[in-house]
């Protein structure tokens, strides 16, 4: 007898035929049994909220439910093999002395039980051990606990829970497709054109760039790289700048060739106007018009106070938090969540106005009329039209004059309960909570203001007006209030975007506030600040939680007569020559070389915002080195790189189209779309939080740690400040492929 073990090596898929063991230890059922990963796949009924205590999971179950299955914590997607026999083994405790039952059963209606014990719980940890037979095949098995029908209120704590049995799932194996990985989407005619070869050979190999005909348009020998930790693979460089402008080249080497690609044509311009459609796409308050977006993107307005939506036109605080209720309608969806967070919406926005700032003069495909926003041809740049949308909610988010705490802003509102996949945002029936004030959103509200303020000027003098208003009194209540952090544990329903470090907000706000007024306060601010001379453009990129970056790129690219300015434009350029030497060490060419080797939730927006480092540096000096590497990037996120995917839906044969997204859930249900192009999925994260991740993904490699399926929130989602990243580099890669062809 004999099985089949699926090796990967180096990218390749090997079958070879291996023997059984005599004794092959039983395989495990459940993900996370011991909770070192956090609660995920966990499941609980909404009466008893689980949380991770001491390593355990734990939940308080109220009084005065009737059945058991009232209260439950469960597991699902448990594989059941018929005739196979099973051990189900768990520690629990209870506060006060409860009897609970343990089921292992269907998780859909009829919920018929394979195994249904009764299980006495004290205060002490108690070890309880099960076995039985499946009588049924499943993949749509459940673990649960039902702690319901308690007279009175206790915590119940659960570890270690096993199901051992059963036949192990095989190994999930990426399909990689060819090795020969290229930028899917497409190469300038002048620049730099680079592609990878993935192969067991560490001496050089022939390549051949081929037109569409078959012809040899160029040829060459392979840099052989060595093994690239970050995928294990041995890799070798393919240098084909030479190359001219084509349609539907294919690079060969080593009796591979890769997905057929461009040289020269409008991607980029393509790119920069659907990574910024992405934004109207994620409006909430408005209906999506089909005009704008086709018929299966078009929804109808959500979060605007009709049933079942509870928001958002007069929403009040999560319990005790505050004694009013605001209007926050409008804004963007942060992701495939219906949360609208300050912190994340802050950085997005700021986004999409630098942006707009970089080009201002001549914005060209950034202007009135050129962009899918329904308020085009008012006279505005449209991306100014997408930004107001967002900074209108900022706004709202501010606790009025008169209240504790008036000119800070709250964290954020969302739902009170995670919902499910998928979950049209005007159907979301779940009650939306504002939650308490935080320094970190103040400070995103007077940074984000304060430029606004200088934007608008030109065009709305009353709205700039507005916010400069607004800026000045998040600032003074941010100095007043210094310390107020979002909590880590406010997590029910929402992301937490907790952050105890705000001096980087601190200083990006006062950068903005300066750079706006020109007044001292602000100046002094700036330059007495430890993050002016910080090293603030690191490998690791920043992010949401780290701003300073955002601060003094504007420092170094906006107008001002800041006593240290060519000082601060001299660490731009510090930071891009760091980034340059990453990238040039990276066997995928990107700038991005995370602590420990571990790629972060949202590592292609970390990769995109030293892209933005890149491409300021360029402005900065016109070196044609930076504006390469920009675009080397920009090869990494549409398909030349270990997974050989483009990130971006719609750009490459092989994109990734199952982002996970409530509305855009076509894998899940298939009358709903597929994500529309120019989304970015958040890519490759060392810490699979998900379950699908966590099932599929153990032990990968950082830059492997990815999968294209809606459940993987933890790699696959989309988001508004990584998308911003993206829209920011499509802008300046847009722009070279317009100077190219002058
Ligand atoms: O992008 C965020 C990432 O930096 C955090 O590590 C992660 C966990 O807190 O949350 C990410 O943001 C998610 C947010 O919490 C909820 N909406 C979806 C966001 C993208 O996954």
């Amino acid at each position: 007898m004999s099985r089949t073990m699926i090796i990967a090596l180096l990218g390749i898929s090997l079958v070879v035929a291996a023997p059984v063991a005599a004794e092959a230890e039983p395989a495990e059922q459940i993900t996370n049994g011991g909770f070192d990963s956090g609660t995920a796949p966990w499941w609980w009924t909404a009466n008893a909220p689980g949380a991770v205590v001491d390593g355990r999971l734990c939940a308080t179950v109220p009084e005065g439910t009737t059945n058991p299955w009232d209260a439950s914590i469960g597991q699902n997607e448990i594989d059941l093999v018929a005739g196979e026999p099973y051990v189900f083994t768990f520690t629990a405790s209870a506060s006060t002395p409860v009897t609970i039952r343990a089921n292992v059963q269907l998780s859909d209606p009829p919920y018929t039980p394979e195994l249904s014990q009764q299980v006495s719980l004290t205060a002490a940890d108690s070890r309880a051990e099960f076995r039985f037979t499946s009588s049924v095949d499943t993949t749509k098995a459940q673990v649960t606990f039902q702690i319901g029908g308690s007279p009175t209120a206790f915590t119940f704590c659960v570890d270690n829970v096993s199901l051992a049995g059963g036949t192990a799932p095989p190994p999930y194996i990426p399909d990689t497709g060819p090795r020969v990985r290229v930028n899917q989407a497409g190469y300038l005619p002048s620049a730099a054109k680079h592609g990878t070869l993935v192969t067991t050979s560490t001496d050089p190999v022939g390549w051949q760039l081929r037109k569409a005909d078959g012809s040899v348009a160029a040829s060459g020998t392979t840099k052989p790289q060595g093994i690239d930790p970050t995928s294990r693979q041995n890799t070798h460089l393919i240098d084909f700048s030479s190359a001219l402008a084509g349609k539907g080249y294919t690079l060969s080497a080593d009796g591979e060739t890769s997905v057929p690609f461009d040289i020269g044509g409008d991607f980029y311009q393509r790119l920069r106007s659907d990574s910024l459609a992405f934004f109207y796409h994620q409006r909430s308050g408005i209906a999506i018009d089909a005009a704008l977006v086709g018929p299966a993107h078009a929804r109808p307005p959500a979060h605007l106070g009709v049933a079942p939506n509870q928001g958002d036109t007069d929403v009040a605080c999560q319990p005790g938090v505050c004694d009013y209720r605001l209007d926050v309608r409008g804004g963007w969806y942060d992701a495939g969540d219906h949360g609208k967070y300050v912190v994340n919406g802050g950085i997005a926005v700021a986004q999409l106005m630098s942006e707009f700032e970089r080009v201002k003069h001549h914005p060209g495909a950034l202007g009135d009329g050129k962009l899918r926003v329904p308020e085009r041809g008012n006279g505005l740049p449209d991306i100014l039209d997408e930004a107001r949308w967002e900074l209108d909610f900022l706004l709202r988010m501010q606790v009025p004059a008169g209240k504790p705490y008036a000119g800070m802003a709250h964290h954020k509102i969302h739902d009170n309960e995670w919902t499910g996949l998928p979950q049209l945002p005007h159907l979301d029936p779940k009650l939306r909570e504002l939650h308490p004030v935080s320094t970190a959103a103040t400070l995103n509200l007077a940074a984000t203001a304060a430029q606004c303020a200088r934007l608008f000027s030109p065009y709305d003098r009353a709205f700039a007006g507005r916010c400069m208003t607004a800026a000045r009194q998040a600032w003074s209540a941010a100095k007043a209030n210094p310390a107020i952090y979002a909590s880590a544990s406010d997590g029910n329903g929402g992301g937490t975007y907790d952050d105890t470090n705000v001096t980087d907000e601190f200083y990006w706000a006062a950068a903005e506030l300066y750079l706006t007024t020109g007044a001292p306060e602000y100046r002094d601010f700036v330059t007495s600040s430890p993050v002016h001379t910080a090293d603030v453009f690191t490998v690791d990129g920043f992010s949401w939680q780290s701003v300073a970056a955002l601060g003094r790129l504007n420092l170094a690219t906006v107008p001002s007569r800041l006593p240290d300015r060519q000082k601060v434009r001299r660490s731009v350029i510090a930071g891009a020559d760091k980034l340059l030497a990453t990238a040039r060490s990276q066997a995928y060419g990107i700038p991005y070389a995370p602590s420990g080797g571990q790629y972060v939730w949202g590592s292609n927006s970390q990769v995109l915002n030293n892209l933005i480092v890149l491409g300021t540096a360029y402005d900065l000096t016109r070196n044609a080195a930076y504006r390469d590497a920009v675009l080397n990037g920009l090869d990494y996120v549409l398909g030349r790189n270990p997974l050989n995917v483009s990130y971006v839906t719609g750009y490459g044969e092989r994109d990734a189209r199952n982002q996970h997204h409530r509305f855009w859930a076509h894998q899940a249900d298939p009358a709903l779309p597929n994500p529309p192009a120019g989304s970015l999925a958040g890519g490759p994260n060392s810490g699979i939080q998900d379950p699908v991740a966590q099932d599929k993904l153990k032990g990968c490699a950082s830059a492997m740690c990815y999968i294209d399926d809606i459940g993987s929130w933890s790699t696959n989602e989309v988001a508004i400040n990584w998308n911003s990243a993206l829209a920011w580099v499509a802008s300046f890669a847009a722009g070279q492929a317009e100077e190219c062809r002058e």
